[in-house]
Order: structure tokens, then sequence, then C-alpha cells
């Protein structure tokens, strides 16, 4: 194996250059959460707390976005601030990553676009709160989210703490293991629900360290099948929403989301707003702190999965 060249229309902070050619361990983080997730200042002071804990966990973090026209990978405090505060930065995943690019503007990638464009940098471990999936009436609306085919197809692990059941949790499940992706499940039997460690689904494949984490990236790589891995972690116990109380929140917010006719690439940015305000912040707090756990996780699995390929290489 060799690193590969970043893609030449790429823009990569020089930290993150130099990481991903002496081959050390880089973890890749998604914007979209920043700029169409989280209100402002809990934004932005978020992204900052997630890079240091990566940092602190012996890797490099890489936040992507689109600036100015061109994907970036790695950001700078002022980049962050401006996704975390201007109303000009469109919500991009994969289908948006050409227009947004052809035009100049800004983009804030999703799940999708930031495992595209991670791909595209040669980075093989991304951490983010919660993936999108089949959404709850997507029998009629058939709203499923671009994240799932980019996990069919995309050689990356993807780090979250589950599907939040504002989707149907069942259904994604369903879905992911059509598209052949699998779904690890980190230290818990059950696949973990965002805001509450239980879901009521049974974990499809569990594994109790990032070392076993690497080992399925590498076996499946090495056989040649492309596409992403799903990490769920569990949020942490003192953390956690229990399932009773958010679901009837969710409900709720699900019915008003119906009412004012939102739907389409406003539909999660709307849910987790509307949520934040009928739990009074709670789910604001939770929602940092999984991510911050995810990130933690996600170093660990980086570094493991780099010393698996440095050893590959001999
Ligand atoms: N879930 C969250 N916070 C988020 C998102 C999901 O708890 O910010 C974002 C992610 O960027 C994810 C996107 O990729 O929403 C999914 O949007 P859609 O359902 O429109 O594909
Ligand atoms: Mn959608």
């Amino acid at each position: 194996m060799t690193t590969p060249t970043p893609h030449p229309r790429l823009t990569l902070t020089e930290e993150v250059r130099e990481a991903l050619h002496d081959g050390r361990p880089v973890v890749a983080l998604e914007s979209t959460i920043i700029s169409h997730g989280m209100p402002y200042p809990q934004n932005v002071e978020m992204a900052t707390q997630v890079e240091d804990i990566i940092r602190a966990g012996g890797a490099v973090p890489a936040t992507i976005a689109v600036l100015h026209g061109r994907p970036r990978i790695g950001l700078t405090p002022q980049d962050l601030e401006l996704l975390a505060t201007s109303g000009e930065v469109t919500k991009a995943s994969v289908r948006d990553l050409a227009y947004v690019m052809a035009r100049g503007g800004h983009g804030a990638t999703t799940v999708a676009a930031t495992m595209r464009l991670a791909a595209l940098a040669g980075i093989s471990v991304f951490v983010t709160g919660g993936i999108g999936g089949v959404h709850r009436g997507a029998e009629t609306s058939f709203d499923v989210s671009a994240d799932l085919t980019e996990l069919a197809t995309t050689s990356v692990a993807v780090i979250s703490a589950g599907v939040k059941s504002i989707l149907d949790i069942g259904l994604t499940l369903e879905t992911l293991e059509t598209l052949g992706v699998p779904v690890l499940t980190y230290g818990t039997d059950e696949f973990p629900a965002f805001y509450s460690r239980v879901s009521g689904f049974a974990s499809p494949m569990r594994a109790d360290t990032p070392g076993e984490i690497a080992d399925v990236m590498h076996a499946r790589w090495d056989l040649g099948i492309a596409g992403g891995v799903s990490i769920a972690n569990p949020v942490p116990e003192d953390e956690e929403i229990p399932a009773d109380r958010i679901g009837g929140i969710i409900d709720q917010a699900l019915a008003e989301m119906d009412k004012a006719g939102i739907a389409g690439k406003e539909a999660t940015p709307y849910l987790l707003g509307r949520i934040v305000e009928l739990t009074g912040g709670e789910s604001l707090r939770t929602n940092i702190a999984l991510v911050k756990n995810n990130a933690r996780l996600g170093a660990r699995i980086a570094i493991e999965y780099a010393e698996r390929s440095e050893r590959l290489r001999g």
C-alpha cells in the first residue's frame, strides 16, 4: 500500500497534508452539524472542542467544508467561525457539491459529502453525531438520506451515536443491510438511538475495542469490498435522554413539521432545532456530549487503523 495523493481539487492544511503523507492518524469531521445542526455559539465551541479532543487523543482533525468554491480538508478557527455564523452556507450533500463549487459558494458538508471528500483526500476515519437514514413516512415521501447510498460506495469508517428516532430506525438498519454496509456497535448489544442508549433494535455486530473495529475496516477493504463501515457508539449514560422522554418530543416535532409543510433537505435541520426548543436545551447538551464521546473513540480507531496500515506496508 502506498499513501494516496489527495485529489488536486482539494485544499489541505499543512497539518493534515503532512499527517497523511507520513501515514499518521487523521480523523475527518463534518460541517453541516456546525452550520445547520446547532445554534451559535455552541456550534463553534463544539467544533473547536472536538478538534482539541482528537488532537489530545493523538490524531489530527480534518474538518471538511467547501469555502469560496474550494473543498477544504482541515479548517482554521476563522473558517469554523464563518461556518458557525454566516447565513450564506449551503447544506451540501453529494448532489450539491458541484453546484456550490461552480458558483464559488460556501457549503457545509453532510455525512455523505464529507465521506466523499475524505476519501478523495485519503482519510479513512470520520467522526460525526448522527447519520441520516430512512425518514419516518418514507413509504410516501421517499425521503432516504444520501448518507446511506454514500455508505454503500465510499470506503470510510463513520463513527456516530446511531440513528435518531426522527428517522425510522428499523428501516434504516434494513437499508444498510441491503446496501452491504457493516453496522458495528461499540461495547453494546443494542443499536443506540442518538439521544438514548437503547432503540429496541439488536446490534447487527458488536465490537468491544477500537482494534477490533480497525480489523473489520482492514478486512473489508483488503478484500476489495468498497463502501463504508458504520460504527454506532452509544451516548454516555449520564448524558442520555431516556427513550420514553425524548420519544414524545420527537413525535411532536414531526407533527409540527408536517403541518408547516417542511420536507427535503430542510427536514433534519428543522427537527434538530425544534427538539432543542422543546427540551429547553437538554437535547443540545446531549448532542454535544455524544459528538465528543465519538471523537474520543474515533481518534483511537484512527490510531489502530494507522498502525495496521503501517505494518502492512512493512
Ligand atoms: N444528525 C444530527 N445532526 C446533524 C445531521 C444529522 O444529529 O447535523 C446532519 C448530518 O450532516 C447528516 C445530515 O449527514 O444531517 C443528513 O441530512 P439529510 O437527512 O437531509 O440527508
Ligand atoms: Mn432527505
